[in-house]
């Protein structure tokens, strides 16, 4: 008997996917009267040969993918989650169309992407978190600020927090060190995130994996080996990977978004930067010239929002760097 189900693409090694089938009831939904007796286990399997996206690109960490297995696939009480000797007689038979492809990380459909700073220590980068921002935007991938370690400066925690509050962004003030705000954020994000897959971004030292640790206690030994792994200096190959969620969903842990990667920044074209900028899109068409760069020009409604202070001028400051950058690129070229 051959069975169909979806699967997900959690890890690569050395030709292999670790992949998570479709659960019982999200089978049932997209295969309605048909049967997947590994409904919900991970597995170690290989995918087809000749495996393509329609523009020619290969498998990626965070694929939806369509799985065909047999009966053949089952051993005495199932296939056990590590064991590639028992390699079940199944393969990836399709990639499905992505929501979205990133190059660094390799990631494909990321659904959520949490942008974490600090207060204080180390001092905010506006200019880090709105570059993230837009590229969330431009990839359909959902952002999120969180405002960490909010005990060492309310200050500046409040005015970060207005900042991206006026742009738009669902944003979270808190601190792991007293517990404030981790309650509600918690909360929001474990309502947000079932099926879905999430990567937490930030620059070093902002808190992020103490976060994670707070709200995904399952990830501690995970998150713990991968940053000996890294002080060793073994982990460079930058594999994303996707962890499994008590409460549903996924967590990609990659050392991507690598700061490094800002210097050269290349996400996206030129062309699609205003549209990256959230709260600048309303005004857009109120400018005094159809061309209007918004950098400098007079007339440009963007410069009178920040003027009556509607937007914060570190958004826009943000925006002059990203365009000067972008401006400077011959052609931005689509790496697969
Ligand atoms: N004051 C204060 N310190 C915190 C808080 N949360 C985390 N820290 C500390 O900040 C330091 C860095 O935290 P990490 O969670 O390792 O930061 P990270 O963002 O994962 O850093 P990288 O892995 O290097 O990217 C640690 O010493 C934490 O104990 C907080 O709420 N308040
Ligand atoms: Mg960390
Ligand atoms: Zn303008």
């Amino acid at each position: 008997m051959e069975y169909k189900t979806q699967c997900r693409v959690l890890r690569g090694v050395g030709g292999l996917y670790y992949v998570s089938l479709a659960d019982s009831e999200a089978h049932s939904a997209l295969y309605p009267d048909t049967a997947s007796p590994l409904a919900g286990k991970t597995l170690l399997t290989r995918a087809r040969g000749s495996l393509r996206t329609p523009d020619g690109g290969k498998i990626k960490v965070g694929d939806i993918c369509e799985f065909i297995y047999t009966d053949n696939s089952f051993t005495e009480g199932g296939i056990p989650q590590d064991d590639s000797s028992g390699l079940p007689e199944g393969a990836v038979s399709a990639i499905l169309p992505r929501r979205n492809s990133l190059i660094r990380p390799p990631l494909s459909n990321l659904d959520i992407l949490v942008i974490v700073c600090a207060s204080a220590a180390p001092a905010p980068a506006t200019e880090t978190i709105d570059k993230l921002l837009s590229v969330a935007e431009y990839h359909g991938i959902e952002a999120i600020v969180v405002i960490g370690k909010s005990e060492l400066d309310g200050e500046v925690a409040e005015k970060l927090e207005k900042t991206y509050k006026s742009a738009l962004y669902p944003t979270f003030t808190l601190s792991c060190y007293e517990g404030d705000g981790i309650e509600e954020f918690s909360s929001y994000i474990k309502e947000r995130l079932r099926g879905k897959v999430a990567a937490f971004a930030g620059a070093s030292g902002v808190g992020k994996s103490t976060l994670i640790n707070a709200l995904f206690p399952e990830m501690k030994l995970a998150a713990g080996e991968i940053s000996r792994k890294i002080s060793r200096g073994k982990h460079t190959t930058r594999q994303a990977e996707l962890f499994p969620l008590e409460g549903g969903g996924f967590l990609a842990d990659t050392p991507g978004f690598s700061m490094i990667d800002f210097e050269n920044f290349d996400f996206f074209p030129f062309d699609a930067l205003p549209d990256t900028m959230r709260e600048f899109r309303e005004h857009y068409g109120e400018c005094k010239y159809l061309d209007c760069s918004h950098t400098k020009e007079e007339g440009c409604a963007i410069l009178d929002a920040i003027e009556r202070g509607e937007i914060a001028p570190s958004r826009h400051e943000s925006y002059l760097s990203m365009y000067k950058t972008l401006k400077a690129k011959p052609r931005w070229e689509k790496r697969q």
